[in-house]
């Protein structure tokens, strides 16, 4: 990507050529689409709940049908394997029909007290600024788009400039949809121009961000200045805990999707193996085989598991995490290029301190780390700043509940890497942000509860 004039280049990470240009918004543009969104939630915020349903059910409806078209765009602009751009748009489709069935449930309680009755309402909140980063462009949109409007809230959303392409297109199904106009809308534009305007705008009510745990402090502090509401999606550095009584085969297998899928440009990824011990030869055994085997190359190609870096600029930082405190234990294949390849690698590192041990690497690196106990793994799994999500392989029924409950993340699966489902809460602990996306829940960070007294 890069930004020429008022457009932007979007580039295919697999072919290194550019396949679209977009427009780029600015500050006015920005005040423009605010300014406009704030019309539309006036007349929005009173549509009938039922009428709202429908709207996001139509929408859910064109999404399915046009998964594949949707999905070769998110693969061309993402470098993504096509299978997996299909489950993603699938994932689009249900977040909208999961949330068209609640505008109608959005109740409030009715509480006694003396003298009268107090009563609980959610409401919209105004209009939404949300801001997506480029590894699942449209899920991650999704996840604000579909509770915030469900809500009774007009959107604006700032896609990564790298990806906008899908995003664009879901503003032009919403409206083929009946959404009114001005109550959802795609601008895209770097960060420091329009994601920044979006969170000092005091016509904007809330931010929802996800990103990167830098961008987001930032975000924190600059919305301070007129008390927004703000959500925050950040980064991860997920443990993968395997004890020596789990079905190692079973763990073998899934840990190098759950390390290298997206390219490992995830933040739910299990960048950290933590290996019992007595399992380490034979764990590192079956995970190299299985690495090797890996299937990367053309994004297009349905067999593939794995494609290219999102940018050359990315690469090199990944490439980066390959330093002196590392030793390399296994190597997959990756095509020479063009595109922004770089082969799935698993180090041990060479002191607990190594970069790969301790920050996000957002590629196709695993970091493999022996532990002594179950104290020792919880020990190394809480030893960071993130809490995004990790896995815990064992038979132990006790066990795998006692490390879940003692790891301090937001979304843990036993015997299984699954961290996201659409009916379920999806967020952080500690660094890895602020709130909850998904599920019942999310829909509590796109209302404000409001409290009406009557005397009787
Ligand atoms: P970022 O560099 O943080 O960018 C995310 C979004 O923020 C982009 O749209 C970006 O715009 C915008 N942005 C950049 N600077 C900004 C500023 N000063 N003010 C307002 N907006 C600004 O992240 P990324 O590289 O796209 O994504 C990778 C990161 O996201 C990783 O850390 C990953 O873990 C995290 N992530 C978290 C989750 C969840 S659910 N926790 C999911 C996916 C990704 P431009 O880039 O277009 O300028």
């Amino acid at each position: 990507m890069s930004t020429v004039g008022d457009s932007i280049d979007v580039i295919e990470p697999a072919t290194e050529r550019v396949i679209a240009k977009v427009p780029s918004a600015g500050m006015e543009e920005t005040d423009r689409a605010v300014a406009k969104a704030k019309e539309a939630f006036a007349t929005w915020r009173d549509v009938a709940a039922g009428d709202r349903a429908t709207v996001l059910r139509r929408i859910a409806a064109a999404v399915e049908d046009q998964a594949m078209s949707l999905a070769r765009l998110e693969t061309r602009n993402v470098g993504k394997p096509i299978s997996d751009a299909l489950g993603e748009i699938g994932v689009v489709a249900a977040t909208f029909a999961y949330y068209a069935g609640s505008p109608e449930r959005l109740t409030g309680k009715t509480i006694p007290v003396p003298g009268g009755v107090n009563m609980t309402f959610k409401e919209p909140m105004g209009v939404v600024g949300l801001i997506t980063p480029w590894n699942f462009p449209l899920a991650i949109a999704s996840w604000g788009v579909a509770p915030a409007l469900a809500a009774g809230n007009a959107v604006v959303l700032k896609p990564a400039q790298l990806t906008p392409l899908t995003a664009i297109e879901l503003e032009r199904i919403a409206l083929q949809a009946g959404l009114p106009e001005g109550v959802f809308q795609v601008l895209a534009g770097p960060g420091s121009l329009v994601g920044e305007r979006l969170v000092d705008h005091p016509d904007v009510a809330k931010i929802g961000f996800t990103g990167s745990t830098d961008v987001g402090k930032r975000i924190s502090a600059r919305a301070s200045g007129t008390i927004k509401r703000v959500t925050l999606e950040l980064g991860g550095k997920s443990a993968n805990i395997v004890f020596a009584d789990a079905d190692l085969e079973r763990a073998a297998a899934a840990a190098p999707g759950a390390v290298f899928g997206n390219a490992g440009q995830d933040c739910c990824a299990r960048s950290r193996i933590l290996v019992e011990r007595t399992a380490m030869d034979r764990f590192l055994e079956l995970l190299s085989t299985n690495v090797a085997a890996m299937r990367v190359g053309d994004p297009m190609d349905e067999a593939t598991e794995m494609g290219p870096l999102i940018t050359a600029q990315h690469r090199a930082k990944v490439a980066s995490f390959l330093d002196d405190d590392t030793t390399v234990v296994a190597r997959g294949s990756a095509p020479d290029g063009p595109g922004f390849w770089f082969a799935p690698t698993v180090v041990t590192p060479r002191s607990t301190d190594a970069r790969v041990v301790t920050e996000e690497i957002f590629g196709p690196v695993a970091c493999v780390m022996p532990f002594e106990d179950e104290e020792d793994a919880i020990a190394i799994a809480n030893d960071t700043i993130y809490g995004l999500s990790g896995s815990i392989w064992t038979e132990n029924g006790s066990k795998a509940l006692r490390v879940a409950r003692a790891v301090d993340a937001g979304t843990l699966s036993v015997n299984s890497n699954w961290s996201v489902r659409i009916a379920t809460p999806y967020g952080g602990f500690k660094q890895s942000g602020i709130g909850r996306a998904l599920g019942p829940d999310a829909l509590d960070y796109y209302t404000e509860l409001k409290n009406v007294y009557i005397a009787t």
